[in-house]
């Protein structure tokens, strides 16, 4: 028996297979539940790697959203014991599920089929070399998907850090950056004269102008109290914020309740795990646990905020990117900020955070526009280099 890690030990060994095995060994691989196929594919990878031939797999649940149709493509006869609609019609029987749920299932397995060429790209390239419309294809996130998906339509990978204290100032730097952004950042809570109908414009402006409502809350906290900071209170952050941001700091809890969450169809949550800011105790193990835990809930998170390449295997998440300013090095506080070009080529930001460099300018409309061309450019460039 052997057994494939999710990621190489960094001592040791540093094998991606643990065992008992020679080269030239069969192996028949054992999964829970196949989706896509990706999965076992980079198992077969691996064994391959050390010489170990594969040619069947066995699973307990098949999705059938076409993984095995991909893993016989590539050579893997796939035997499972269930089918997800063997599985739906034995709970109905039992009385634990009623049609609704049944056809509720099957309508989700329809509209989620596998886009076999998208996956087979993706598998051999980095995210660095993809480019966005190839990456909306295998993004597991709705909310990473669609912004995958403005970003190519609109040729801009520019959210606005939106940091201002007055409501009216919201929304017309909202209008007029609009245009030029795929996501619009609020710290909902620093906006003196909040009141409910300030959310209703501000979907209103997103909507036209197609871009996503991002509350940068930071959740922190055990999993009962942000069920109720991201629901109630005056802000009611589920009802209008697509994306959240939130630490990895307390465990779990924080997805599990945002998952759970109702309100709005899709949802999504960027974890943090490098900031910008000089003195930041992140360290490296932190931020390598963050990434795993992000990869635990791939439907729900988005992407990981982040200040390096840290993960290129996985092109359905999006690097989000705080720091970004034009000639500015810091600010008098803590924060420290890269050009739009580098962060795009040297430190693999998909999606950079732009705040001041844009609100403080002297006309917001051309400050967004003119970070939208930068970045856009260095985006290009970046994929071209394959
Ligand atoms: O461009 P600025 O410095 O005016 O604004 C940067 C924005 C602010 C921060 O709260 C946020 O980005 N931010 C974050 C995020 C997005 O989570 C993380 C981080 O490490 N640094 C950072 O500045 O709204």
């Amino acid at each position: 028996m052997v057994m494939r890690r999710k990621e190489a030990k960094d001592y040791g060994t540093k094998k991606m297979i643990e065992g008992v095995f020679k080269t030239g060994d069969n192996c028949l691989i054992i999964e829970d539940v196949i989706t896509s196929g990706s999965s076992i594919l980079e198992t077969v990878d691996d064994l391959t790697a050390e010489g170990i031939k594969c040619s069947e797999a066995v699973v307990l649940l098949n999705r059938e959203q076409g993984g095995t149709e991909f893993l016989k493509q590539n050579g893997i006869n796939v035997h499972s014991l269930l089918n997800l609609t063997d599985l739906m019609r034995y709970l109905q029987e039992e009385g634990c599920v009623d049609q609704k749920t049944v056809n509720k299932v099957s309508d989700y397995l329809q509209t989620t089929q596998i886009d076999q060429k998208a996956l087979a790209k993706s598998l051999s390239k980095d995210r660095l070399h993809l480019s966005f419309a190839e990456r909306a294809k295998v993004a597991k996130n709705p909310v990473a998907a669609q912004l995958f998906q403005i970003m190519a339509t609109k040729e801009t990978t520019l959210c606005l850090a939106a940091d201002v204290t007055d409501a009216t100032a919201l929304l017309n730097l909202a209008e007029q950056a609009g245009p030029h952004i795929c996501a619009l950042k609020t710290h909902i809570d620093i906006v003196d004269d909040f009141h409910r109908n300030l959310i209703t414009p501000l979907q209103e402006i997103a909507k036209r102008h197609n871009f996503v409502l991002f509350e940068d809350r930071k959740f922190c906290d055990i999993g009962k109290t942000i069920e109720l900071q991201y629901s109630k209170g005056m802000y009611k952050i589920s009802s209008w914020a697509q994306l959240v941001t939130a630490h990895a700091l307390l465990g779990k809890g924080v997805l599990d309740v945002i998952k759970k969450a109702e309100g709005l169809e899709k949802r999504g949550v960027f974890l943090l795990a490098e900031a910008s800011c000089s003195g930041t105790l992140i360290d490296a193990k932190y931020s390598k646990s963050t990434l795993k835990m992000a990869e635990e809930y791939p439907d729900l998170v988005t992407g990981i905020v982040c200040q390096s390449p840290m993960f290129l295997n996985n092109p359905g998440l999006i690097q989000l990117t705080p720091g970004v300013q034009i000639d500015i090095k810091a600010d008098d506080v803590d924060q420290q900020y890269n050009s739009p070009e580098s962060v795009v080529i040297e430190k693999g930001c998909d999606i950079a955070v732009v705040g001041r460099g844009i609100t403080k300018a002297a006309d917001t409309a051309v400050a967004a526009e003119k970070y939208k061309k930068i970045l856009w450019d260095a985006y290009l460039q970046r994929i071209k280099k394959n």
